[in-house]
């Protein structure tokens, strides 16, 4: 593939949204070569009550949808879905796997939808096309010949409610636990941190919070590009006053001002609603410490008005009825130098005092986040602090307040809620055995990154991926591929070929499925799917467009054979009536969740969804302590690693536009990034003080001290507004840089946004 592109890197001076995102959706359609009308039928029926859920964020849909309710990201989204371009058997037959590989991972995908079930013939290198039949049958009998705790089952995040439930099930009565997913990578920070700290592991705000918030705090998420649909809710809140303060190493402009790109008046008059009211450019790795100061300030804030007679700073009376460990923080706080939190933070004090300030006026807090907090090797820790933040002023369990994190894929948390879970104790083992007559295995399975030292070490024998790109989103990049193909079986079951389908097992299989946005027929019925989003509401999600193939499974119907091709029959387990009708399906989820899912079949079209209920949003805390637990972190600085003077802490970041491992194409507007991704964002001083300038060519190194050499080449370096100390590139082209271990302590997510490299010449 020729490569025609010509870098352009200037400061863009656009809001977010505006033409500058209408002039965007029109340019992915015409990409993907859709046509018109059809597509916009469908954009019609993006996030409605009949419609279907967006297969880009997990944003909620309100109950009262826009006229559009879908966002510059979602278009492309949904246009990279409903794409005309197709890989077929005729494209497979003229490229190796081998010559695959040398393609970038946008032209692999540009290629267009999957067609039909392939093989892959080692001989040739080559993928060939083969029976669905034949495919079910010959893994089926390479799972029987497995041993079961050897095989994983990898989810991405994407595939329904209903598919995930018969995944899960599937992998459970196979014979293990090894269900990875790409919250792991994500994500599976806020579970761990947020059961200790408030015993629920999901947020605890709904759409409404935002109509009553009085201040919003907003740690490490990129709502313009990850979530735009979020940026009416913000716009609605900055509207009404609500003071936005925003803690990101970098300016990104979704948080900083904003066009409704919905609103034709705002468009045409150029109208631009500021949104942060406050933007601290805390240092990558410094959030532990900006928030320490913001608790300290508050602490000082409630001294004084102790003094002085006046309305405590604190709720004294909700931390006294509801929370454990508070004199043991605030000794801790109060410990803490300012000269230590302004160095680890890279924030000042008068700054944090401000932020404080306004924190302590307000009556209502969310705590919005993402992976700014999650990625670390402190990242549960950077999550106990805001939670902390929020419980000394008793902003968990009221209106307008609480914990927002902001998830990933459309569905990763409901994935997790109905069982694609490494840890049994997420899971109601005793119920399943019950419901399905079998003995569920009860020891931990395998996550991301154990499943990627399985493979290492060769105790992983097969995989089998529902989705995503495992190989190529995951970190030690170059080390876990050249084990891979020792595996004995890999299976991807995937809508558009990605790298991960390049580098196979000595059995392996691509099979296509169907997306959400097409229709789902079987048994000559109609079939609707669901998904939950960030905030725990659960919707139906009716697909309508025209199948890409008429090869095509769904996924439920893939799932469910390769169950059948591979266990024995049990009847209490009706695989062909689940397939044959997905109601059955949620019948069957509904009985193993009474408590979530009840009347899951009618609730599920309610506008906005139903909400699943979430016992810290009622003040009920199943902790340890039966209380809300404040919880003080080992350290000031997330990173897991010493500063030196040429260490930066690297962070991985994505473009405006991706989804994930997927490049749409080389623009990354709000950031003035244009037709290249192969850059490394510095500050100026840093730049000057390493000898090095703009647009000169480096390569990164890792500097994680353990021997292992991992380096990433031909980068530009782009002067940029980033703290010292810290460097920016993108994911998942710098992934080969993180290593294996380099993860969150107890979630084991990987650190992907403080990596220790070096910028060497
Ligand atoms: N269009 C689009 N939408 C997506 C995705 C996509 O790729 N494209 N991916 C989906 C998925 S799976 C996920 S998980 C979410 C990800 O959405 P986000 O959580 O927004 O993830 P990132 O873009 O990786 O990084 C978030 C922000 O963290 C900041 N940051 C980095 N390090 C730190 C730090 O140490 N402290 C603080 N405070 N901030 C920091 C970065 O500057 C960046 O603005 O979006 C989902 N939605
Ligand atoms: N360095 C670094 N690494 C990271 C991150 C980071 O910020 N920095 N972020 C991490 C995060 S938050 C996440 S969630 C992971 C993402 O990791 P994954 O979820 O594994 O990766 P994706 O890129 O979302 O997967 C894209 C592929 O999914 C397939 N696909 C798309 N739609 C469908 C569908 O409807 N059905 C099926 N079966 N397949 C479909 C397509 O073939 C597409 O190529 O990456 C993680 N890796
Ligand atoms: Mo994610």
């Amino acid at each position: 593939m020729t490569d025609e592109r010509k870098p352009k890197i200037e400061p863009y001076q656009g809001s977010a949204g505006g033409w500058g995102s209408v002039n965007s959706v029109k340019a992915i359609l015409q990409r993907e070569k859709v046509p018109i009308p059809s597509t916009v039928r469908e954009l019609w029926r993006q996030n409605k009550p009949r419609g279907f859920t967006c297969v880009s964020c997990a944003w909620p849909q309100p109950e009262k949808p826009a006229k559009f309710e879908f966002c510059e990201n979602g278009a492309k989204a949904s246009a990279w879905e409903l794409t005309s371009l197709r890989t077929t058997p005729e494209f497979f037959a003229q490229h190796t796997c081998a010559e695959l590989r040398t393609w970038s991972d946008h032209d692999l995908e540009q290629q267009g939808r999957l067609t039909h079930p392939m093989r892959y013939d080692r001989a040739s290198d080559k993928y060939v096309p083969c029976e669905w039949d034949e495919a079910f049958r010959a893994i089926g009998n390479e799972l029987k010949q497995l041993d079961p705790k050897s095989v994983v089952f990898y989810a991405s995040g994407r595939a329904s409610l209903e598919t995930s439930y018969l995944y899960a099930l599937f992998a459970r009565l196979y014979g293990n636990n090894n269900l990875p997913d790409s919250s792991n990578m994500c994500h599976e920070a806020t579970g761990v941190a947020l059961r200790k700290s408030v015993g629920s592991a999901v947020g605890t705000v709904v759409l409404d919070d935002f109509t009553k918030t009085d201040c919003i705090v907003f740690f490490g998420q990129n709502a313009g590009v990850n979530s735009p649909r979020m940026l009416h809710d913000l716009q609605k809140a900055a509207k009404r006053g609500a003071p936005i303060i925003v803690f990101n190493p970098l300016r990104e402009r979704g948080l900083e001002r904003f066009t409704n790109p919905q609103s034709p008046v705002e468009l045409l008059m150029g109208k631009e609603t500021p949104l942060a009211t406050q933007y601290l450019q805390v240092k990558a790795g410094g959030d532990i410490a900006a928030i320490t100061g913001l608790c300290k300030a508050l602490l000082t804030l409630d001294d004084e008005a102790q003094e002085r007679g006046m309305q405590r700073a604190l709720d004294q009376s909700f931390v006294a009825q509801h929370c454990h460990g508070f004199d043991e923080f605030a000794g801790f706080v109060r410990a803490q130098s300012w000269e230590d939190i302004e160095s680890a933070s890279g924030l000042a004090r008068a700054a944090l005092e401000r932020a404080a300030q306004t924190y302590a006026q307000a009556s209502a807090v969310i705590g919005v986040y993402g992976m700014g907090l999650t990625q670390h090797v402190l990242g549960e820790y950077n999550i106990h602090m805001l939670a902390n933040l929020l419980l000394m002023r008793g902003n968990i369990g009221k209106p307008g307040a609480g914990l927002c994190p902001v998830r990933g894929h459309s569905n990763v948390q409901g994935q997790r809620t109905v069982g694609i879970a490494d840890d049994p104790a997420l899971v109601p083992l005793d119920r399943l055995a019950e419901q399905y007559g079998f003995e569920p295995p009860r020891e931990k399975g395998l996550n991301t990154v154990e499943t990627c030292e399985g493979v290492l070490n060769g105790t992983v024998r097969g995989f089998i991926g529902l989705g995503g790109n495992f190989l190529r989103a995951i970190p030690e990049q170059e080390r876990v591929n050249a084990a891979w193909n020792k595996l004995r079986l890999t299976v991807q079951i995937a809508t558009k070929l990605n790298r991960s389908h390049l580098v196979n097992g000595e059995v392996a299989y691509l099979l296509p499925c169907l997306g959400r946005i097409e229709r789902v027929v079987e048994n000559g019925k109609e079939q609707v799917l669901s998904t939950e989003d960030s905030t725990s509401c659960i919707h139906a999600s009716v697909g309508k467009a025209a199948p890409a193939s008429p090869e095509l499974k769904s996924e439920t119907r893939i799932v469910v054979e390769l169950a059948k091709a591979t266990l024995a029959p049990n009847p209490k387990v009706p695989w062909d009536g689940w397939a044959n009708d997905y109601a059955t399906i949620r019948d069957s989820i509904e009985q193993t969740y009474p408590e979530q899912f009840a009347d899951y079949n009618k609730r599920m079209w309610t506008p906005g969804g139903f909400h699943r209920p979430n016992s810290a949003r009622e003040r009920v805390w199943k902790t340890d302590t039966g209380k809300a637990n404040f919880i003080v972190p080992p350290a000031l600085v997330a990173t897991g690693f010493e500063d030196a003077p040429d260490r930066f802490r690297l962070m991985t970041m994505r473009s405006n536009d991706q989804f994930n491992t997927t490049v749409y194409g080389y623009d990354d507007r709000f950031r003035g990034i244009d037709g290249t991704r192969e850059v490394v964002l510095m500050n100026k001083d840093d730049i000057a003080r390493m000898g090095l300038h703009d647009g000169q060519t480096v390569k990164l190194v890792s500097d994680a001290g353990d021997g292992v050499s991992r380096e990433v080449g031909g980068l530009r370096v782009v002067t940029f507004d980033i703290p010292t100390g810290c460097v920016g590139g993108y994911y998942p082209e710098c992934n080969p840089l993180i290593p294996l271990s380099h993860h969150a302590k107890f979630s084991k997510t990987p650190a992907a946004k403080s990596v220790p490299v070096r910028v060497v010449a």
